[in-house]
């Protein structure tokens, strides 16, 4: 296992003191981040000291060290999973060559603008949560969004890392402009569509993070398959840190559903109006939640039929995640998937793409199955509950802003619908301001030690162990 610096003012595995340039580079880019997190990250929790895990290893056993931290003082640092030894490549034209330890030139481009997007995505997700904290349901919930903020910010120097060691002075300008466009910016936005949409409310931000934190995992996931095997290691261990992530969606929604099912048995009602007069989420409205984030997110992956993933695709650049264990023909040069398009009579039709083109929607059918777990599981409770109320996704169709059924109006199901129509009932499928309202007013801080805010359940355990009343984050 390659040992972390830590005596090194960027602590790192990739042996920064031995590489001066890159390590003034990467010096002089360090303050600018500060400067961005002391503005744009969580900057009035400033002081505040919070129980972080820090890595200090890459290995899967004992990678994090636990303790009380200020966030403006968090190590970030630069960690890259160990390298595999004769690691091949693992798909495309090049399959079963040794992978590259340089970026080929020919492909330069394409992974610059695959890293770049990448890279944008994490600051620009602190940027959204970055009021969050005012509003906690917990302390253990204001702890969790915390570490998720570090860590992307980690991610975010992950990312800078590869552009400043393998991109040269382009590399360098890419990394400036990933801290001048700003989430939700109208003359300097993020670049994917969901990193500029506000999260002002807890119930938006555990959706965030089980449906946008989850495409975080299948990028990174076809990422790490990558030829460029220092973007694959890195996208690696960027994987290790994402799960909390996913965790912190999952059972935030699921705590969500419990303290709701509770109050519909305290009250023997399940009526909205009634569970709302209570102070908990009914489940109507969780389900608009859950068609917002998802649709949007479905939009993360690209269009449907796409040239850019064939290529990336073709290059060796970005597989499929599991690509080794999952597939049995890594080259896909022959091969076809189906795909079902608009077919311009408002009607839907199944069409035949090239497998290469259809790279996209490949990963986005894998991310929705993924996505159906959670909800199995929330179903289950809501059943045993004793209640006939089902949450669903809605379908890939619904919503889209990108590829083939941008724009066109279709029902949940999937089914276009008139414009008329689809505009009248959007107010059942999406939250309301009514319903936005409605969940602001619950968004009041809870931060005494153990206590929640009344309308979500407690977890099931602490963090590493720690009992739930303990003091996850000590305010001034
Ligand atoms: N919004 O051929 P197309 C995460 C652009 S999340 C706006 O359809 P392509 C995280 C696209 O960029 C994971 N624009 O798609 C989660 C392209 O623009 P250019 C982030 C969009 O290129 C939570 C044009 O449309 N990582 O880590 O095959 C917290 C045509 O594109 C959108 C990545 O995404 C959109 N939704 O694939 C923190 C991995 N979708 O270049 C972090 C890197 C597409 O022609 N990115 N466009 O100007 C990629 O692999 C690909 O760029 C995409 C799109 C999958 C995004």
């Amino acid at each position: 296992m390659s040992a972390i610096d830590y005596f090194e003012k960027i602590p790192n595995n990739v042996d920064l003191a031995n590489d001066r340039t890159l390590q003034r580079a990467l010096e002089h880019w360090q303050p600018r981040f500060l400067e961005w997190w002391r503005e744009m990250g969580p900057n009035d929790f400033a002081s505040a000291e919070v129980y972080l895990r820090t890595a200090v290893g890459v290995d899967a056993q004992g990678w994090a060290h636990y303790g009380t931290v200020k966030m403006p003082e968090y190590r970030w640092g630069i960690f890259l999973a160990d390298p595999i030894a004769d690691r091949a490549i693992g798909f495309g034209d090049s399959f079963g060559q040794p992978v590259w330890q340089q970026v080929p030139g020919e492909f330069r481009s394409q992974f610059r603008r695959l890293i770049v997007t990448q890279g944008d995505t994490e600051p620009a997700s602190v940027e959204q949560q970055h009021r969050l904290g005012h509003t906690c349901p917990s302390l253990y919930d204001l702890r969790n969004l915390f570490q998720i903020n570090v860590e992307e910010g980690r991610h975010l120097w992950a990312m800078v890392y590869i552009l400043h060691a393998y991109f040269g002075r382009d590399g360098r300008e890419e990394a400036e402009e990933l801290l001048a466009r700003h989430s939700g910016d109208v003359d300097k936005p993020r670049i994917l569509g969901t990193f500029n949409e506000p999260i002002e409310d807890w119930l938006s931000f555990f959706c965030f993070c089980y449906f946008t934190d989850r495409d975080g995992k299948f990028q990174l996931k076809s990422l790490a398959e990558s030829s460029f095997d220092p973007l694959a290691r890195t996208c690696r261990f960027m994987l290790t840190e994402e799960a909390h992530h996913m965790f912190v969606g999952e059972t935030g929604l699921g705590r969500i559903v419990r303290r709701t099912l509770e109050v519909m048995k305290e009250i023997g009602r399940d009526d909205p109006e009634a569970i709302r007069r209570q102070g908990a989420v009914d489940l109507p409205l969780l389900q608009r939640y859950l068609n917002f984030w998802f649709s949007s997110s479905l939009d993360l992956f690209g269009s449907e039929v796409s040239s850019n993933a064939a290529t990336t695709f073709a290059n060796g650049i970005k597989g499929r995640p599991d690509e080794t264990t999952q597939y049995q023909d890594h080259v896909c040069a022959d091969s076809t998937f189906e795909i079902e398009v608009p077919d311009g009579k408002g009607g839907v039709m199944k069409d035949t793409s090239p497998m290469r083109n259809a790279m996209n929607e490949v990963l986005r059918d894998a991310y929705i199955r993924d996505c159906e777990i959670g909800l199995k599981r929330w179903n289950m409770q809501i059943k045993r509950a004793g209640y006939n109320f089902e949450l669903k996704l809605p379908s890939n169709r619904f919503r889209r802003a990108i590829g083939a059924w941008a724009n066109i109006p279709t029902d949940l199901e999937g089914h276009p619908v008139s414009r008329e129509e689809h505009d009248r009932r959007m107010p059942g499928w999406l939250p309301s301001a009514s319903d936005r309202d409605y969940v602001k007013s619950l968004m009041q801080r809870v931060a005494e030690p153990g206590k929640m805010a009344a309308w979500i359940a407690p977890p099931d355990r602490g963090i590493n162990n720690l009992s739930l009343d303990y003091e996850y984050v000590r305010l001034d």
